[in-house]
């Protein structure tokens, strides 16, 4: 079998590889990909660094080309690398398609942006001075990405790193090298400098940890969980370096009243079962109310009977398997301490076989939840939600907000008034009215407040504050 190899200074090398196993197939192996080494991240970071007087020098048209023609060959070849995505993620093919359709999208974005640098020019407070505003790139980019979004992640990422004139070493999660290794693979023939963008896969302890120990990495943007987050944090405090942070989330969503039922339980059912709820931006926390809650609960099972938990592949599959067997021991493990706590299992919790042999589990639905449940508090990032009962709009707000995360909330009503409340005052990056917590545009900010995130958004022309540094510069004229 061929080995996917590592691209370094322009070159591709690396011998020893890991297998990327299907989960929706076991027996499948995706590929074998390089195992990179302390060593190679060494050199990556080296080429990244001698890469960057010359590309961050470079002309915006020359990233706006090699930007645009990354896009038009992802967009171009959105059926096979979508089937890829779900082969080694095990999201449905129409969600990898998706996908792989927005980090199309991404790429083209920011082909669009590199034509749009600039800055400012402001008067002096003192006579015959001139001040300029400019924003200058980082330097070399430490760019982590988790396994949940295999094209997409990278891509929003990637994109601006490059667009505003950084170069990358790039480390993706091992568990979905297939997706990084094709993009970084495009943008090399799409005609990047050597060096400019690295790829190094392996595993987090050793390519990562690398990374956070060079004193040459000037930026790290990682999504992943929040105890590596927190590793992140401490390393690039260490090295006076950027960071960005975008970890975990509990999200809520608020069904109200008057809510319409269909809408409601569309919106829940998405955003908490499709990917797997693999999504940090899921919702793990409906909040109903009194009067609707019992109708509320009803529709939702009845939804949860017709959808078809199955290989990623099958046509007709609305939901694939759990991404490996160590999340789906996370998972199972949580639906047992949802029941210990007193919760009530309403659907699902079983594990399931299918034709071929996967991580197959059942949505799982717990009624009669508190919000002070751990099944309620901690991120289990999987299809669990649970249903917590409230009185009234003002205890269902205080219950959304309180939570140790802050990424997306959502709530379900036809009253203006609590919609307009509910914008207002939610603890979130980012809300949602009438619609799922997770599935978001790529062009307008993205990130989230208290435990999900730390440091500037990300996604849209917002994504400059992380990938490029403020300069303002006086002259005598
Ligand atoms: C989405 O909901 O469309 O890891 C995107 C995640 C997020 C991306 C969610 N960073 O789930």
């Amino acid at each position: 079998m061929t080995i996917y190899q590592n691209l370094i200074a322009g070159e591709w090398v690396g011998s020893d590889a890991t297998k990327n196993i299907n989960p929706s197939d076991t027996n499948e192996v995706v590929g074998l990909y390089a195992d990179g080494t302390a060593e190679d991240t060494k050199n990556a970071i080296a080429a990244a660094k001698a890469a960057f007087p010359a590309w961050s020098r470079s002309g915006i048209w020359e990233r706006h080309v090699i930007l645009k023609k990354a896009g038009d060959e992802i967009m171009a070849r959105k059926d096979e690398l979508g089937a890829l995505l779900a082969r080694e993620e095990g999201k449905t093919l129409p969600e990898a398609i998706g996908e792989t359709i927005r980090a199309s999208q991404i790429f083209e974005f920011f082909a669009g942006e590199a034509l749009r640098l600039a800055g400012e020019v402001i008067p002096s407070v003192r006579p015959n001075i001139g001040v300029e505003i400019t924003r200058d790139p980082l330097g070399v980019i430490g760019i982590i990405t988790p396994w949940n979004f295999p094209i997409a992640i990278p891509a929003w990422k990637i994109a601006p790193a490059l667009c505003y004139g950084n170069t990358i070493v790039f480390k993706p999660a091992e568990l979905v090298p297939a997706c990084s290794w094709a993009i970084v693979d495009i943008l090399h023939r799409a005609g990047l400098p050597k060096g400019v963008l690295n790829l190094v896969m392996g595993k987090g302890s050793v390519v990562g940890q690398a990374m956070l120990d060079s004193p040459d990495v000037a930026g790290i943007t990682f999504t992943g969980s929040t105890g590596t987050g927190r590793r992140v944090a401490a390393a690039s405090i260490e090295h006076n370096r950027k960071f960005q942070l975008e970890m975990g989330g509990k999200n809520p969503m608020v069904v109200l009243d008057d809510a319409d039922l269909t809408v409601a339980v569309e919106a829940a059912a998405n955003s908490g079962f499709f990917s797997t709820g693999q999504r940090c931006t899921a919702s793990s926390r409906l909040i109903v109310t009194e009067g609707i809650h019992d109708k509320f609960v009803a529709a939702l099972t009845q939804k949860l009977e017709t959808l078809v938990v199955d290989n990623a592949l099958k046509p007709g599959t609305h939901i694939g398997p759990v991404v490996d067997e160590k999340q789906l021991k996370t998972d199972t493990d949580y639906i047992e301490i949802g029941r210990q706590e007193g919760a009530k299992l309403a659907f699902g919790g079983e594990l399931i076989t299918r034709e071929t042999p996967g991580f197959y589990l059942q949505p799982t639905l717990f009624t009669e939840a508190t919000n002070q449940m751990r099944i309620s508090r901690e991120e289990i990032f999987g299809p669990v939600v649970s249903v917590i009962r409230v009185k009234d709009y003002e205890e269902a707000l205080a219950t959304a907000n309180d939570t140790p995360f802050g990424l997306s909330a959502g709530i379900a009503t036809t009253s203006l008034k609590h919609a307009t409340h509910f914008k207002r005052n939610s603890e979130a990056g980012m809300v949602m009215v009438n619609l799922p917590t997770a599935g978001v545009d790529f062009h307008v900010p993205f990130g989230g407040r208290k435990g999900s995130s730390y440091g500037p958004r990300e996604q849209g022309k917002y994504a400059a504050e992380f990938y490029t540094t403020v300069k303002t510069a006086y002259t005598l004229a």
